[in-house]
Order: structure tokens, then sequence, then C-alpha cells
């Protein structure tokens, strides 16, 4: 039987969404799920949570090069793992299906200066369907800091929990000359029985630039101090890169509470105080397109907010037939869809040199080139 955070009408098609799932890799987001599960939340708001603190973001450019700078990169990315990865349980009370954008939705968002931190603007686009592949692009002109990334999954199931993989990778650039690689950690979907699925992060992920190379190791419950969400990050010069820096700096503690230095320092590391800074999306205007993400998914997100089921997947088919629709139109004639804001690359050479040193496995992934495009209605925001 379901666990008690299932409706009682909703059993049955859990159980076998849970089955499906179990007799299933790859891709999980064109599986059907029950209403109870669902977000109303497209996968390419996702990319937001990377701007949530955004004074850590800026706190990067005002580091001196060398060490400091290699933390600050550091602090910040652990600062956005508790956004990343526990915001759905916090709000919704659980993890929950995001909704699978469509090949082209595109997000636009800001975060305002204050206190001379800069503005840091957010552009997304999702540049594959199937499988679900997201560019985005992050930056703080004034502070000169650039991030550009894409993300995909790769599922599978294992003894009763979801393994996500990720794919893909971002590369982090200070003013246009230095240049931090950053790797994703893997996730572990527990708690799906009960009906209240939760993320655990396992593995290790990299950044790796700046004259340094940081390995951060995730473990959950019964590990390292034995808590939920833990991690420990080592930080070294890379031998040769000018990365003539002091000692070995190893910090530890739970990524989504407070971390301390326990090598190479002192004190505090991080803590998750205060708030995540929501988004302010870009005001919609005809420039933004109908593929912008809440215009699109408007009466979907509503239907699931306001409990009403019929109204959210009456509109999801419309836009899924819709989409089926513009890929037949475009293979009659003989047309390939054309990504508004990046080019495709076959390989990124900051990841292959890079990752060499973290010997990242793949040696080699793909990149979304920025086409620079930002709209102009971020001028006037
Ligand atoms: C997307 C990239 C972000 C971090 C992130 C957080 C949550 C992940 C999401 C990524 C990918 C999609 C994801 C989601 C949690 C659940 C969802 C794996 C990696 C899957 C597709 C839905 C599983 C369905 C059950 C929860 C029912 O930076």
């Amino acid at each position: 039987e379901a666990g008690p955070a299932v409706p009682a009408a909703q059993r049955g098609s859990w159980t076998s969404f849970l089955k499906s799932i179990a007799s299933f890799s790859g891709d999980l987001s064109s599986l059907t799920a029950p209403p109870f599960i669902l977000s109303p939340t497209s996968l390419t708001e996702f990319p937001a949570y990377w701007c949530e603190r955004p004074e850590y973001f800026a706190a990067i450019a005002d580091a001196k090069p060398g060490q400091d700078r290699a933390l600050a990169v550091l602090r910040w990315f652990i600062s956005t793992l508790k956004d990343q990865y526990t915001t759905r349980n916090e709000t919704m009370g659980s993890e929950k299906k995001p909704l699978n954008p469509v090949l082209g939705e595109v997000f636009y968002g800001i975060w305002p200066d204050k206190n001379g931190r800069g503005r840091t603007e957010l552009l997304v686009e999702q540049v594959s369907h199937h499988p679900p592949i997201t560019a985005y692009v992050i930056e703080n002109k004034s502070k000169g800091l650039r991030l550009v990334g894409h993300n995909a999954q790769k599922t599978s199931f294992s003894s009763g929990a979801i393994i996500v993989k990720q794919i893909g990778h971002a590369v982090l650039t200070v003013n246009e000359t230095e240049t931090y690689l950053i790797t994703f950690p893997r996730l572990r979907i527990d708690g799906l029985w009960y009906g209240s699925p939760y993320i655990e992060l396992a593995e290790t992920s990299y950044i790796v630039g700046g004259g340094h190379i940081t390995t951060i190791e995730y473990k959950g419950k019964g590990y390292f101090s034995g808590k939920s969400h833990s991690f420990k990050s080592t930080t070294t010069a890379i031998p040769g890169q000018g990365g003539a820096g002091p000692r070995e700096v190893i910090v530890e503690g739970t990524w989504h509470e407070t971390s301390k230095f326990t090598k190479g320092g002192a004190g505090s590391f991080y803590e998750a105080s205060g708030k995540q800074e929501e988004t302010t999306p870009l005001e919609w205007t005809s420039e933004l397109g109908e593929s912008e993400t809440r215009r699109l998914w408007f009466l979907v997100a509503k239907g699931i907010r306001e409990g009403d089921f019929e109204l959210a997947s009456r509109e999801k088919s419309r836009i899924e037939n819709e989409q089926r629709q513009r890929r037949k139109d475009e293979a009659a004639e003989g047309k390939t869809w054309q990504l508004r804001h990046f080019d495709h690359q076959e390989s990124d050479p900051i990841y292959e040199q890079l990752g060499r040193v973290a010997k990242l496995v793949p040696p080699s992934e793909d990149m979304y080139i920025f086409k620079g495009n930002w709209p102009s209605a971020f001028a006037t925001a």
C-alpha cells in the first residue's frame, strides 16, 4: 500500500507510476504522474536557483584572485544547494514533478542591485525537448561575472529510489579572463513509496579554475557526520599553475545549514541563514514570445495550483499537440528548429582542459555558446 502522503483516490495511479519508473530508464519527464505530485513550475525556471543568493555571487568578483577567489566560488556554489535541492520540499511539502519544458521555452529574470552587489540577470532556453536539455546564462555585468551552462539528466531506478545523473556543466568567467569549470552532483530521490519524495546528494562534483581544484563529496545520513545533506570539500592549488597558494583547505558540514573550515582555515565557512531571493521575471512583452515559460504554462499552473486538474490536463494536451504539429510542419518543410540564444557545439575546450585536472568522465562534453542577444527589455527593466 502506498504511503499516507498519497491521497486515497490517487493510490492506484501512484503505484502504477512507480512501477513504470522501476521498469524504465531514461527520460522520466514523459511519464504521466498523478495530480498530487505535479509542480506548477517548469524546469526552465530551475536555473534561477543559481541566482538566489546574489551577494555571494557578487563576492566572487570582490575576492582576491587565487585561493581566496576559489573559496568564494565554492561558498557561492554551496549557498545555492539548499535552494536547488530542498525548495520544493519546503514550499510544497515534497519533491514534485516539474513541468516538462517545450523546445524553445524561455525564461528571463532579474535580481536587482542592492548594497553595491550589482544586478544579476538570467536568461534560460530549452534547447532540447527529447531528452530535455536546458541552457542558461547568468550575468552580473558590473562585477564582470558570467556563468554559461547546460543541464540534462539521466535517470535510473535502484532499490526503491530514483538515481539522477546530471549531465552538462557550467563555466564561470571572471573579468573575461579567469574561467572556472563547475560540475554537478548526483541525486538520489527517496521517499517515493510514501508519496513524499526528497533529494539526497551523492558522489562528487568539482570546481576547477583560478589555479585551484575543489573536490566536493556528498553524503547522506550515516556517513561523515551521520547527518543528511553532508558534504566535505577539499580545495588545493593545481601543481604548476601558479596556484602557489598556502595549504589545502577542507570545509565540512551540511549544505542546507552550516559548514566550517576543518583544515587550512578556522571558523564558519557558510551559514544558510536568510531567505533565498525570488526572481523578478522580466515583464512580458511580445518581444519575449509565446514560449515564455509563465505565459506558456499559465493555465496549466493555475489548474495545478487550484486543484482543477481537468483544466491542467486539457491545457497540457493542447500545448503538447501544438508542439507535435510544429515538429511535423518543420519536417514537411525540411526545416529544423533554430535556437534563439545559443549555438550548439560538439565539444567544449574549457571543459576538456580543466576537466583533465579532475580526471572527469566523460573527458569531453558538448556546449551551448551564448549569442549575446539579451532581450532589449533588460536594458529598460
Ligand atoms: C535540474 C537542475 C537543477 C537542480 C535540479 C533539482 C531537482 C531535479 C532537477 C534538477 C531535474 C528534474 C528532477 C528534479 C527533482 C525531480 C525531477 C530530477 C537536477 C524528476 C524529473 C521528477 C521525478 C518524479 C518524482 C519526484 C515523482 O539545477
